[in-house]
């Protein structure tokens, strides 16, 4: 089995059954005007890490490999965001309210689209979801049982909430989960590298994590 240089320990995979799964590299959380904006965050990290996405998205193309992406967002007519999640952090602009980019986080609006530089190409998978996690209330689970997946590599933001939960999500399914260290980002630093290391204690409880340029090496 192929192996790509991980920490803990090696991260084996079988190329037929792995997949990159790109959380969340949407308008919304990257730029100003958007949802994560309006949480009062600097967006600006999210945006260093836009060309090591790419270049992570493009190695598995080459590879023949899927990548699959991820999208937070809701229904205009808001039948799937909980009151809950609307109100709460009081931000500057709601979920569904009219922003410089269109109704933040609505699917279909400008702003809650997938960033350009790292935009799906036809035919991969675009997943919307009204969570956190990619699991819920998603049709992510059948996806992959009809891909076979069985190793799962992680990119996109934010480290500690969608790409966390989801990885946490997945792993409890039975995936084998490596998250790209630098391939993701959150608008805390040491949230970020918390979470890294929270993942990859006590023998990978919840996954690995690896360096794009080693998870490239790997399936190359
Ligand atoms: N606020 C924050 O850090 N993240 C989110 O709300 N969504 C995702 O992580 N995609």
């Amino acid at each position: 089995m192929p192996e790509i240089a991980a920490k803990p320990f090696s991260f084996t995979f079988h190329p037929s059954t792995t997949a990159l799964v790109v959380i969340d590299m949407q308008r919304d959380f990257a730029e100003p005007g958007g949802f994560g904006a309006s949480l009062g965050n600097d967006v600006s990290r999210v945006q260093a890490i836009i060309p090591t996405v790419r270049r992570l998205m493009d190695g598995f193309r080459a590879a023949g490999l899927p990548v699959i992406h991820t999208m937070e967002c809701h229904r205009p007519d808001l039948s799937d965001l909980p009151p809950a999640k609307r109100d709460r952090g009081s931000p500057a602009i709601r979920i569904g309210d009219p922003g410089p980019m269109g109704r933040v986080l609505i699917a279909g609006e400008p702003g809650t689209a997938i960033i350009a530089e790292v935009a799906p190409l036809p035919g991969e998978i675009v997943i919307e979801k009204p969570g956190k996690g990619a699991f819920y209330a998603t049709s992510l689970s059948d996806v992959l049982t009809r891909m076979g997946a069985r190793q799962l590599v992680f990119a996109g933001v934010t480290t500690e909430v969608c790409v966390q939960t989801t990885m946490r999500e997945a792993n409890d399914r039975g995936y084998e989960c490596l998250l790209g260290e630098d391939a993701t980002e959150s608008y805390f630093v040491e949230f970020k590298q918390a979470t890294l290391a929270m993942i990859r204690a006590q023998g990978a409880i919840v996954g690995w994590t690896a360096m794009t340029d080693q998870i490239l090496e790997g399936i190359a």
